[in-house]
């Protein structure tokens, strides 16, 4: 068996009290590494915003869905597990929105939980907006059932200990010069990238943390509109431009809206949006992920696109 395969093998068997004890673990780590700012050179985290220097592999994964087989079979095509055995500068960023929808959520969170427990300084977990506070959480919410078909009685309290978990999670990545990773949209109303490390606290006095985990971007815009969604918002270019420009970064990547080939760029080439599962219910033909090399290169949406490996 493949790694990615043995790992998955392995979050088809756990029991409740193993799951228990890794989300615990986990929520503890993401509390420290908030509280130390990160892993010195390696990952600076201010409030909920993380900092990647310019230099390695960034492996990117948008919305699974509980689809514990694309998520497999990202792992295998990248050789993450094994190219971090090896050593080599490799991080995997997910951009939120890990259950809900699919077969197979609590594996899908027990395996990115464990991705994250063994290699802290690596993963990054990203909010979704299934993973939101209660009053902008993504509906219908499976999780509660799921939990309790997988685990039984305990399934009621390891639900509450998931949602817990997801206070921690950080809500933006910023790859130094290049690259702003997030859930949904860009924040319209912000005016410095303070007010997207501190989302989580000023919600919901500020719409920022309701517009990263909701907005989606539309072509053929100015500014805002209201969302069809009932949160978040459609934004513009100028929007996306305005945001990029303040973190100092060239092209927003995102997931949360499914696409046909997995990917699909916007905003003439500033924004990028990245579907990673398959299945109902949005039967998009083709899933993707995306592998960055920030030291060598400073791709626009439409060439990471065109890099993006399809499945
Ligand atoms: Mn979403």
């Amino acid at each position: 068996l493949h790694l990615a395969e043995h790992w998955a093998e392995e979050a088809f068997r756990i029991s409740s009290d193993k799951m228990a004890q890794l989300m615990g673990e986990v929520e503890a780590l993401l509390k420290a590494e908030r509280s130390q700012g990160g892993y010195r050179e390696e990952m600076k985290i201010t409030g909920g915003l993380v900092v990647l220097p310019r230099k390695g592999k960034i492996v990117v994964v948008g919305d699974l869905h509980g689809d514990l087989e694309s998520l497999i079979h990202i792992l295998r095509k990248s050789r993450f597990l094994e190219r971090t055995a090896a050593g080599e500068d490799v991080k995997l960023i997910f951009l939120g929105d890990y259950g809900d929808r699919g077969p197979y959520s609590p594996e899908v969170y027990s395996l990115v939980l464990r991705l994250k427990r063994d290699h802290p300084e690596r993963v990054i977990l990203l909010r979704g907006n299934h993973e939101a506070p209660p009053d902008l959480l993504g509906m219908p919410h499976d999780l509660p059932s799921d939990f309790q078909r997988k685990f039984g009685s305990a399934g009621r309290d390891l639900y509450l200990s998931l949602v817990r978990l997801f206070q921690g999670l950080h809500q933006a990545v910023l790859v130094e010069g290049a690259y702003l990773l997030l859930h949904g949209g860009a924040p319209s109303q912000a005016s410095t990238l303070k007010d997207l490390a501190y989302a989580h606290q000023t919600h919901p006095s500020t719409s920022h943390l309701e517009e990263i985990l909701w907005s989606d971007p539309e072509d053929d815009i100015a500014g805002v509109y209201p969302s069809p969604r009932g949160a978040g918002r459609l934004f513009g270019e100028d929007v996306t431009a305005r945001v990029l420009a303040l973190a100092g970064a060239k092209v927003l990547i995102r997931g949360h809206q499914p696409c046909p080939e997995g990917v699909m760029a916007s905003h003439r080439g500033k924004v990028l949006t990245l579907f990673s599962r398959k299945g109902p219910p949005y039967f998009n033909p083709q899933g993707a992920f995306l592998v960055l090399n920030p030291a060598q290169e400073s791709l626009d949406a439409r060439q990471l696109a065109d890099s993006a490996l399809k499945f």
